[in-house]
């Protein structure tokens, strides 16, 4: 009898510890998922770079997704183009290159330019070959006005 009653209390303790460990466990990841979570809205938030343009025309404001650009892995920017006001440009015509001036070599892709609406335009097909300092150039046409901005961006 007696040893039956310790048995169980034993049977017991080891569940309510496993059923502790559990829920550690359990707290632990959707913590670490939270805070992951948070770190990446963070750097998707946070823009690459924000510049005017050489003759002074336009406003631009980047993102990369994922933030900061991958090594030779094709991915996604954000671009937002406001005018020398500050109001968003719709219908421009927006090209995005980029090269090594070390290396004289460029992009192994074309990145397409959509406009997305409210002065916001998407470009696919972003994509550093290699690691190392690369010179941006952005092309921005629209009725008549012709402008350009260029940035250097160190990807590793
Ligand atoms: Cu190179």
């Amino acid at each position: 009898m007696r040893s039956d009653r310790r048995a169980t209390f034993q049977l017991a303790l080891l569940g309510f510890l496993g059923f502790v460990l559990f829920l550690g466990a359990f707290l632990l990841t959707t913590g670490q998922r939270r805070m992951q979570e948070a770190r990446q809205a963070a750097t998707i938030m946070r823009s690459l770079v924000t510049l005017k343009t050489k003759a002074g025309y336009f406003q631009l404001e980047i993102w990369s997704d994922p933030s900061p650009p991958p090594v030779a892995q094709l991915h996604t920017w954000t671009l937002r183009l406001l005018d020398g006001a500050g109001q968003p440009v719709e219908g421009a015509k927006v090209t995005v290159d980029a090269i090594m001036p070390a290396h004289g070599h460029g992009m192994p892709t074309q990145p397409q330019v959509k406009p997305l609406g409210r002065g916001l335009y998407q470009v696919e097909g972003m994509k550093f070959s290699m690691e190392g300092e690369w010179q941006v150039l952005v092309r921005i046409e629209t009725q008549g006005v012709q402008d350009q901005a260029a940035f250097s961006l160190k990807v590793r």
